[in-house]
């Protein structure tokens, strides 16, 4: 029902459920009820806790979005699966708490349904706190704080009692993880079909940058890739910044998503208070563009809207709703962050080889040795060199296969120059794919299938790609051995095509065919039509398996060859010159390749075309005695004739230049040498503070203005954290001539939040500017924030906080350090802090100075004046001054007029 109706009209959805608790102004008690005395740690915050203890609350906002003429209401589930509740040691309740929301808003709904008016119920679910593609230590970038699989079952067993009671619809919300998402998707599909109802499944988006971008840095294409293939109802956004903000990434998923589009925008962006303020008159001109451009078929509320702008969106909803998009039939979508859509007329997709243990022996030896930097530096090799997809292999007898790929993948996934392209996970062995599928957000390519072991594991196989939303390379294979000849291959993929098409129900644009490149000219008569054969199969693969591409290892064509590199180029681009113009699109190859078709003398291609459109013996033979000539030639030359290192023209750019520039593109390369170059001249500490700082915060500008995203923040972080550590030894070396250690600072982000990417960036930079850091993590109580500095007895205490009632609690924390008799320097940071905040509310209620650092990179110095006995008193003074302006102009204004603009006018701010 709730399906059809989407496609009918726009239907209206409720408005936010976690700041209309807060307007209650429920307290600990209420939280906890009489059932709850008893469990530790603080329950305010628990929101979804509520539908057990204060059902009363949550049955009346239920009821006010009704009366309000909501269409779908949201049942009060949005962290109720084990992950989430596990902070608040609720685990137990994941069934309860899941049921009694739905119930409490059924009951609601069912109390004013009319025929003419069906009001539904549909359960959200929001991201968890933890996110499966980022890594929360900077100091390793492969490890994930949860596993896919952990994920999948927190959902499945959400899901179950959602379905159970009969919800209308699964929407997943303020997804800002393409991979937790998936993890959700695979979940409800699977509880599904298991239990035969069909709810309506509706995914809403969270933009979190100013490029468009979910914070795990996919764009909103390269996302709609990773999740076309799940039985999707809606697609939508919510959250955000605002309505406004929200309309470019609204009108692209109207153009390119192929089913209804929602959007429940926040009421604009939180002011500096962390409230709302958009009124409902404003938000509903914010969002008239959405139904006058016809981009939604429903449209509700989310942070900081209440009960009158729902309302207030009715008219809105007499437009016509949005028609999807028709799904092309005739392009086939991949992803790493950013879309790679593969159409007819898009030409060839190289996949780079070259991060392949059995392909190349200089990537075995890294792996070997661990040395995973150098081989991501492979990787992204490629990418720049070209490369559109990357090949992963680590199929090797000595090496643990499955932990080396998962390893590698989650070390790719932190590395936007690489994962920016889709994936190809290579492996002869199920459990190592499966295991790599788990790791990648994008949507990647299994590498390979083949009906070697029977159909039966051929489907089981297939369905789990399908299931992960990849595509598929399928080999010409089948129980009876590898398709050598044109009719084998005809008949293996024509089969394959079938079971795959037919009864899997795969997509035929997900499909690769590789007819098997196998190697030409090795003396055996055999061997001589391989190539032929392979161009054959290309070509009919094309006209009899529609829609199906067709791939395959390139480099294998020319093994007999090995060593000879200009002749095995040669016989690849011309391979490739004639397969690409009989269908196949797809080739994994080197992608530094130089050789070029159009490059290649007369002579050597007439004997090497031979051998790939009339082969014969002859032909062949002609192929030996040539690449006999090249060998020849080679050793009479030489090793000699290197191209001029590329090192000449890097020492060209200004050292410092280097340095910025290696810190904005999280390049290591040549960090050393750089570092050592400069330390000739500069003692470290003045290289940290010169171009490195300068580089941070040339990457923060770049982020504000929306030219970097996340991932790249954090690698650019990590690169510096890696710039120190080269430079440490040189510091403590030259801290005996005079410089003292600048100070201890204790960091923590307060409880209640789980948020540490931005503190762990101060962590690095503060350590990197001399500090002593001591980082006591996330969700930290104020008491044991309070225990550690009367323990350690620090110069400087930040507290960070990304959510707003971190805002509440960091005034807990200061108000206890200063009934501890605390009163060193506090900093305050975090999406939602400003400095009127900390001004207005923090401060007041702290003896020492509270200052607010906008960013990262500005901790050291700001920290650094406070605690300095020669500027301290100048600092304490201006930052007084400046806060009792930003207080003035706070008691003058109400809160919505004051922005830190206009304070800023009155004074420019001394620490920004
Ligand atoms: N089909 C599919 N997948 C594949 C292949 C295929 N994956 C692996 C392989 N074949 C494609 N990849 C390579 C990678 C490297 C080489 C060949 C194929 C290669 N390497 C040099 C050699 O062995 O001489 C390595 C030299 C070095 O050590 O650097 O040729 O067919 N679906």
């Amino acid at each position: 029902m709730l399906t059809e109706d989407l496609s009918r009209r726009i239907l209206r959805l409720d408005g936010a459920m976690g700041t209309m608790i807060q307007s209650y102004n429920l307290t600990e008690e209420d939280f906890r009820g009489a059932e709850f005395i008893n469990l530790p740690g603080q329950q305010k915050g628990n929101n979804d806790l509520l539908v057990l203890t204060r059902p009363d609350v949550i049955a009346d906002i239920h009821r006010r979005y009704l009366a309000a003429g909501a269409d779908v209401i949201t049942a009060n589930t949005f962290s109720a699966q084990r992950i989430s509740l596990a902070d608040y040691h609720c685990e137990h309740l994941v069934e309860r708490i899941n049921r009694e929301a739905v119930r409490l808003a059924r009951k609601e709904a069912e109390s004013c349904f009319s025929a003419e008016k069906p009001r539904y119920v549909i359960a959200t679910l929001g991201p968890t706190n933890k996110s499966l593609s980022i890594s929360p230590d900077v100091n390793n970038p492969a490890f994930r704080a949860l596993g896919f699989d952990d994920l999948v079952e927190a959902y499945a067993e959400q899901i179950q009692y959602l379905l159970d009671e009969d919800v209308d619809g699964l929407l997943f919300e303020t997804c800002f993880d393409t991979l937790n998402l998936k993890a959700g998707l695979v979940a409800a599909t699977r509880m599904m079909r298991q239990t035969g109802k069909q709810p309506a499944l509706m995914v809403s988006i969270t933009i979190n940058d100013k490029a468009g971008r979910v914070l795990s840095g996919q764009t909103l294409e390269g996302l709609l890739a990773s999740i076309a293939h799940a039985p999707i109802t809606s697609i939508g956004l919510n959250c955000s910044f605002g309505a406004r903000d929200m309309l470019p990434a609204l009108r692209l998923l109207a153009e390119k998503a192929p089913w209804p589009v929602t959007a429940h925008p926040n009421a604009g962006l939180p002011n500096l208070m962390g409230g709302y303020d958009q009124t409902p008159k404003m938000m509903v001109e914010e969002m008239r563009p959405f139904v006058e451009e016809g981009l939604v078929n429903m449209i509700g509320g989310c942070c900081g809207t209440t009960p009158e702008h729902i309302a207030a969106l009715e008219p809105l909803t007499h437009f016509p709703p949005h028609l999807p998009a028709a799904k092309r039939t005739d392009v086939m979508w991949l992803s790493g962050l950013e879309l790679l859509e593969v159409r007819p007329e898009t030409g060839f997709v190289n996949v780079g080889e070259r991060c392949n243990v059995a392909g190349s022996r200089k990537f075995l030896r890294l792996i070997n040795e661990k040395k995973y930097d150098e081989a991501l530096a492979i990787a992204r090799n490629q990418v720049e060199a070209g490369a559109m997809v990357i090949d992963i292999n680590m199929d090797d007898g000595l090496l643990d296969a499955r932990s080396e790929m998962v390893n590698f993948l989650n070390l790719i996934a932190s590395d936007p120059d690489i994962c920016r392209v889709p994936l190809m996970v290579d492996s002869s062995k199920w459990e190592v794919i499966s295991a790599g599928l788990k790791c990648v957000q994008g949507k990647a390519i299994v590498n390979s299938i083949s009906l070697k072991e029977g159909e039966v594991l051929f489907l089981e196989h297939a369905r789990e790609v399908k299931e992960m939303g990849a595509a598929v390379v399928v080999m010409a294979f089948d129980e009876k051995g590898q398709a050598t000849t044109l009719d084998r291959r005809k008949e293996i993929l024509g089969r394959a095509y079938g079971l795959l098409t037919g009864v899997v129900g795969f997509d035929p644009q997900d499909i690769i065919f590789d007819p098997n490149v196998l190697a030409v000219a090795t003396g055996m008569p055999e061997h001589d039509t391989y190539a032929f054969d392979f161009i054959e199969a290309a070509g009919w693969v094309k006209t009899h398996l529609p829609g199906a591409h067709v791939s395959g290892g390139v480099s294998n064509l020319s093994f007999s060859f090995r060593g000879n590199n200009y002749l095995r180029e040669a016989m690849h681009a011309i391979f490739l010159y004639h397969a690409r113009r009989r269908g196949m699109d797809f080739g994994i190859v080197n992608p530094a390749a130089k050789v070029q078709y159009g490059d290649i003398p007369a002579d050597h291609l007439a004997i090497i075309e031979e051998v790939m459109l009339r082969p014969s013996a002859q032909a062949s033979e002609r192929l030996i005695a040539l690449a006999q000539q090249f060998l020849e030639a080679q050793t009479e030359q030489g090793a000699g004739g290197a191209a001029p290192s590329s090192t000449e023209d890097r020492t060209k750019t200004p050292l410092a230049d280097r340095l910025i520039q290696a810190l904005q593109k999280g390049q290591t390369d040549y960090l050393e040498e750089d570092l050592a170059e400069a330390l000739q001249s500069s003692r470290a500490v003045e290289i940290i503070e010169g171009p490195l700082m300068q580089g941070m915060n040339r990457v923060g500008e770049l982020f504000c203005q929306g030219k970097m995203f996340l991932p790249q923040v954090v690698k650019a972080a990590r690169t510096m954290k890696r710039a120190v550590s080269i430079l440490q030894p040189h510091i403590e070396a030259q801290k005996e001539q005079g410089s003292a250690p600048k100070g201890r600072v204790l960091l923590a982000t307060v409880k209640g939040d789980v948020h540490d990417i931005g503190k762990n960036i101060v962590s690095v930079v503060m350590a990197c500017n001399g500090f002593e850091v001591i980082d006591l993590g996330v969700m930290v109580p104020a008491e044991e924030i309070v225990g550690k500095a009367l323990e350690m007895k620090p110069d400087v205490i930040g507290l960070s906080g990304l959510i707003t009632p971190s805002l509440e609690e960091m005034i807990n924390v200061v108000r206890q350090l200063k009934a501890a008799g605390v009163d060193v320097p506090v900093m305050i940071g975090g999406a939602t802090t400003s400095a009127l905040y900390t001004a207005a509310r923090i401060a007041p209620v702290y003896d020492g100075p509270v200052v607010w650092v906008k960013d990262a990179s500005r901790n050291s110095l700001v920290a650094q004046r406070l605690i300095n006995p020669v500027t301290s008193a100048e600092a304490y003074r201006e930052l007084e001054e400046e806060q009792q302006i930003l207080r003035e102009g706070y008691a003058q204004q109400p809160v919505e007029l004051l922005s830190l603009d206009e304070a800023r006018k009155r004074k420019p701010r001394l620490y920004d």
